[in-house]
């Protein structure tokens, strides 16, 4: 991991400075031509959640009869690709998906991320786990060295949140309930402040041993295969 090359930023060739937002627009075009050779009338493909995820969700459209449908790691990311006229089918019944499509909050050289920001992090982490392929798409604001500048999710189980916080305390966390926050699967979120992370498998499997705890954040056991990362000179793809 770690290699990199340049995608040509063909729709804005010549700005040294791009916006957030066209950073956002030049990833999910990368991440369609990423995908496109991997279509087919059988295969259906993972598709993620937040506002990068929904750039990349409205390019697919154009491409809808080139597969047969979409699995979704959100309630709004199934609704985005319905309005579209994307069949979307149940994890259960996609079986292995060939290529996960989604964003990130944090990512690391080593293609580990913090995700979960939208709190879809428990879906995200099953349509993962399932993808023969995670490709990551982000712009450079989400390139860090050590993860946990960005507080890391933690989805509870409601009646476990004083417990897990607890817990998480004595891991060095400093957990923040995300009030008026609930999940799609009806559970509760912990942000935990204050917590650099320098062995992001080892802390994933940590938090996770936590009775109580769904799921966290930390995509370090299965991280990304590929990244797509915006930045001023166009897309550069890491693998
Ligand atoms: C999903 O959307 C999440 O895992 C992450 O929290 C968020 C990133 O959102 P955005 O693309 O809007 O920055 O990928």
């Amino acid at each position: 991991r770690g290699a990199s090359c340049a995608y040509p930023n063909s729709d804005n060739p010549k700005r040294a400075l791009m916006t957030q937002d066209e950073l956002k627009e030049a990833v999910a075009a990368a991440a369609i031509e990423e995908i496109r050779p991997l279509l087919g009338s059988e295969v259906i493909i993972g598709v993620g959640t937040g506002s990068t995820a929904d750039r990349f969700i409205d390019r697919l459209a154009a491409l809808r009869d080139d597969f047969k449908a979409a699995v979704a790691s959100s309630e709004a990311t199934a609704k985005r690709l319905k309005s579209h006229g994307i069949d979307v089918v149940e994890m259960n019944f996609a079986g292995t998906v060939p290529v996960y499509v989604d964003g990130a909050d944090e990512i690391n050289p080593r293609l580990e991320m913090i995700k979960g920001g939208g709190a879809a992090l428990t879906r995200e982490k099953i349509v993962a786990a399932c993808a023969q392929r995670f490709v990551c798409i982000a712009d450079a604001s989400k390139r860090v060295d050590v993860l946990g500048d960005f507080p890391l999710p933690v989805e509870v189980i409601p009646m476990a949140r004083s417990y897990v916080a607890r817990e998480l305390v004595k891991l060095g966390a400093t957990p923040v309930y995300r009030e008026g926050v609930v999940t799609d699967n009806g559970n509760q979120i912990l942000d935990c402040y204050e917590f650099m992370i320098e062995d992001p498998v080892a802390m994933e499997a940590r938090i996770n041993a936590i009775v109580g705890v769904v799921t966290n954040g930390l995509f370090a056991a299965r991280g990304a295969d590929v990244l797509l990362l915006g930045g001023p000179q166009g897309v550069e793809r890491f693998e």
